[in-house]
């Protein structure tokens, strides 16, 4: 009975300690990230200049054509390819309209295997 009692006790705390955890987690890993929308090919290969206004058409063109989007964080200077959060529409579609102007993003940075992704939530620009 004693014994059962402690098990009880013991399995709460557990599961409270995951909760606490789980929502802590989440918590940690919402972000912001403010920086240029470029389109990743050009601005890793550096055609017509990679980024800034004068590769504004090309990035444009770049993003409808279906090359990834990215975010060039400003303080940085980091490359990360945006994709959408859960709920949102696809990051091309999206962004294609803040090519070559710097925003500010939120959501969630997500790295593996040497790959940055940045799932954003919502965009704001920043002029
Ligand atoms: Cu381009």
């Amino acid at each position: 009975m004693k014994t059962t009692k402690l098990f009880l006790v013991l399995a709460v705390a557990a599961l409270t300690l995951v909760g606490s955890l789980a929502a802590q987690e989440k918590a940690m890993k919402e972000a912001t990230i403010k920086g240029e929308i470029i389109d990743s090919k050009c601005y890793l290969t550096g055609m017509m200049g990679g980024k800034g206004e004068d590769h504004k058409d090309c990035a444009i063109a770049c993003m409808k054509g279906g090359l990834p989007v990215a975010i060039l964080e400003e303080k940085t200077g980091k490359v990360y390819v945006v994709v959408p959060a859960k709920g949102q529409k696809g990051a091309n579609e999206a962004l294609v309209q803040y090519a070559a102007e710097t925003v500010t993003l939120k959501g969630m940075f997500i790295e593996k295997g040497g790959t940055k992704l940045f799932a954003y939530n919502s965009v704001e620009s920043a002029k």
